[in-house]
């Protein structure tokens, strides 16, 4: 049956924001209502229909606030929504503040009940929810959530342990759209970057110090060393200062292009013949199954929620974080060998069309969502 869906992310760059907003037009795609509750439009929202809206957070801003409550903003915009659009249900992606916003917000609705669904994407468990500061909040938050999801087995486990969390927590794992990201000859684009002879090995993250972009670098150095590539550097953040200086520093400017932030990234990892990924921690690696979803295999850390995702030696490669010698090897290995790139680059995707599709795991949202509103129900909300 068709629901009210409030669904509340980061709009900006980043993986929860990705995951939160292809939910949402998957969603409405399937007939449901959807309405994005943030301060910005989700970077992927391109779209609205009678089924996409988006309702913007408002700031009030006074001088006594040096820093303006955002979660208290946030609670009253989803309070407004949820009257004014008759919502079923509320599911905001990231801990911290968005599940305690929701708490609010259905505590505000009283007895009209507004059940929420957090579902937790990583650092908001693993960096920032176990920091001291939060560790209560976000505890407090996921034990009155209606429903909890973890995006990896990994993320459950370590949730559980971490925060002594002795409600359920489902894993429902990341997903990608397979019409959109799928294997396309886009030799097209590939001639804007590379020349027939070159190989072109791609990045795609926020450029946090968790991705470890400046081994990003150091990996295609040593790869360069042995085979003409480029190296495509998509997304911005923090560390691509750093990188760039790194770039110049080993004269690799001709051979490194940073694109910044795109938008229609499967045109980018269509061009690519291998990913890296040498991130410290993923906890899932959503842009390791969108290169994989276009046949493009990865060279990854042995990380998080990564060996869920890859199969070491089959549909990618997964090496230890920060040995950057064996991930300039691994990396050399599919690129030294065209069969094996071909077969690996099937492999993956295949492993992200069988496991991680659209069609397999947006239903599981749906189930989940009717059972939360079920309860609801039967409690007489
Ligand atoms: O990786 C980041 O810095 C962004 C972060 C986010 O919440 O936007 O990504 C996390 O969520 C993604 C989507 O579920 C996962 O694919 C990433 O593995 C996860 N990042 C980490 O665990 C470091």
């Amino acid at each position: 049956m068709p629901m009210k869906i409030g669904i509340t992310c980061y709009p900006t760059y980043g993986g929860s924001g990705v995951v939160a907003t292809e939910l949402g037009l998957e969603l409405a795609a399937r007939g449901h209502e959807i309405h994005f509750i943030s301060y910005a439009v989700p970077v992927r929202m391109t779209e609205a229909s009678d089924r996409l809206h988006f309702h913007e957070v408002e700031m009030m801003n006074y001088p006594l606030f040096d820093h303006p409550p955002y979660t208290l903003a946030l609670a009253t915009k989803m309070y407004n929504v949820a009257v004014n659009e008759s919502l079923d249900l509320l599911h905001v992606h990231y801990a911290i503040p968005h599940s305690v916003s929701a708490y609010l917000a259905r505590a505000m609705l009283g007895t009209r009940r507004l059940p929420f669904v957090t579902t937790l994407h990583g650092t908001d468990i693993t960096l920032v929810g176990t920091d001291r500061s939060y560790l209560p909040i976000t505890r407090f938050s996921i034990e009155e959530s209606d429903a909890v999801t973890a995006i990896s087995g990994y993320l459950r486990r370590v949730t559980i342990e971490e925060f002594g969390i002795r409600r359920p927590v489902d894993v429902i794992p990341n997903f990608v759209n397979c019409d959109v990201f799928q294997p396309a000859d886009d030799s097209g684009r590939r001639q804007e970057f590379a020349q027939e002879h070159e190989r072109i090995v791609v990045h795609l993250s926020n450029f946090r110090p968790v991705k470890r972009v400046l081994d990003v670098i150091e990996i295609f150095d040593r790869v360069r060393r042995q085979i003409a590539a480029k190296l495509l550097m998509i997304g911005d953040g923090p560390d691509r200062a750093p990188a760039e200086w790194l770039v110049r520093e080993k004269k690799l400017g001709e051979d490194v292009i940073f694109l910044g932030k795109q938008n229609q990234v499967h045109q980018l990892l269509n061009c690519a013949d291998v990913m890296l990924l040498p991130s410290d921690l993923e906890s899932f690696g959503l842009a390791a199954l969108e290169a994989m979803a276009c046949g493009v295999p990865c060279v990854c850390s042995r990380v998080g929620g990564l060996p869920e995702v890859i199969r070491n030696g089959v549909d990618g490669f997964l090496v230890a974080p920060r040995d950057i010698e064996t991930m300039a090897a691994r990396t050399l290995e599919i690129l030294a060998d065209p069969d094996r790139r071909t077969a690996m680059g099937m492999a993956a995707r295949a492993r992200a069309a069988n496991e991680f599709c659209t069609t397999k795991i947006i239903p599981l949202y749906e189930q989940l969502y009717e059972r939360v509103a079920a309860r609801k129900s039967a409690a007489g909300g």
